[in-house]
C-alpha cells in the first residue's frame, strides 16, 4: 500500500480554516460503523436509541472511502467491542444504566458488543477490504488499549480524516486522544452522526472552536474536491512526460 500512495498536498476547505494535507501522511479513520450501533437489535438500540438517526453518515463515508481506496490512502476501521469472557470490559461499563440487554447478553445479532458476533461486525456498505486495517477497541477512544499508535507511526501518518459514529462519543473521544498525540484531525461533519442531533452539532462545534482546539471540521464534498484536484495534478504530471 505504501508504494502506491502519492505525496502531493491537497487543500481541504474546513473550519476554523482551510488545511493543507499531504495525502501520503494522511489516513482515513472510520469509527465504529458496526451493526451494533447502526441496526435494530444491537447495542445502540438496547441503550434506548433510535438507530435510524445514524444512517445519514453511510453515503458520505462510502464516497470518501471509495476515493481513499482509489488514491491508495491508508484506511483504518475501528470496532468497539469486548472479548467473549468480558475480561476487557470494566464492570463500570457493563453494569451501568438500565439497558434492555447488557453487554454480553444474547440478542438478535448475537451477544451484544462482543467480538466475533454478527452485531459487532462492520455494516456491509462500508466493509473493510482485506488490505485495510481493523482496530478492535474496548473503549470509546481508538487509542486506548489498542495498537493504533503503532500502526499510524509505522505508516508515517500525521493527519487523520475522521468519520463514523457517534459524533460526541467515539468520534470525539478518538479526536481528543489523537490531538494530544500530535495528529491533525479533520472531521467530516456529514460522515458523522449521533442519536442526538443537538449533540452532533455541539460535538462538531467543540472540535473547531477556539481556533480548532481539537481539530478541523470539513465535509465529504470538500474532502472529495481536494482529493480530486490532487488526482488531476498527478494525471497532468504523468501526461506531460
Ligand atoms: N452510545 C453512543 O452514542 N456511542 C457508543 O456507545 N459508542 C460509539 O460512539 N461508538
Amino acid at each position: 500500500m505504501a508504494n502506491s500512495r502519492k505525496s502531493l498536498v491537497g487543500t481541504v476547505a474546513a473550519e476554523p480554516e482551510p488545511i493543507d494535507l499531504d495525502w501520503s501522511s494522511t489516513a482515513l479513520v472510520i469509527i465504529d460503523m458496526q451493526r451494533d450501533f447502526m441496526e435494530p437489535g444491537g447495542f445502540g438500540e438496547t441503550l434506548g436509541n433510535d438507530v435510524s438517526r445514524l444512517a445519514r453518515a453511510v453515503k458520505p463515508i462510502a464516497a470518501v472511502l471509495s476515493a481513499a481506496r482509489a488514491m491508495g490512502m491508508l484506511v483504518v476501521h475501528t470496532r468497539e467491542g469486548h472479548l467473549p469472557d468480558l475480561s476487557d470490559a470494566p464492570p463500570a461499563k457493563v453494569e451501568r444504566g438500565a439497558p434492555s440487554l447488557r453487554i454480553g447478553d444474547p440478542g438478535p445479532m448475537g451477544r451484544i458488543l462482543i467480538r466475533g458476533e454478527a452485531g459487532h461486525d462492520i455494516i456491509p456498505a462500508l466493509y473493510p477490504l482485506d488490505s485495510e486495517i481493523v482496530i478492535d477497541k474496548p473503549g470509546k477512544g481508538a487509542f486506548y488499549a489498542t495498537e493504533l499508535s503503532d500502526v499510524l507511526q509505522k505508516y508515517g501518518i500525521e493527519n487523520l480524516l475522521v468519520c463514523g459514529v457517534t459524533t460526541e462519543v467515539c468520534v470525539n473521544t478518538t479526536v481528543r486522544e489523537a490531538n494530544d498525540r500530535g495528529y491533525r484531525c479533520v472531521v467530516l461533519s456529514d460522515g458523522c452522526a449521533s442519536y442526538f442531533p443537538e449533540f452532533h452539532e455541539m460535538g462538531l462545534k467543540m472540535i473547531k472552536a477556539q481556533g480548532g482546539i481539537f481539530g478541523w471540521v470539513s465535509d465529504s464534498a470538500a474532502v472529495l474536491k481536494a482529493m480530486a484536484s490532487e488526482t488531476s495534478h498527478t494525471l497532468a504530471a504523468g501526461a506531460s512526460r
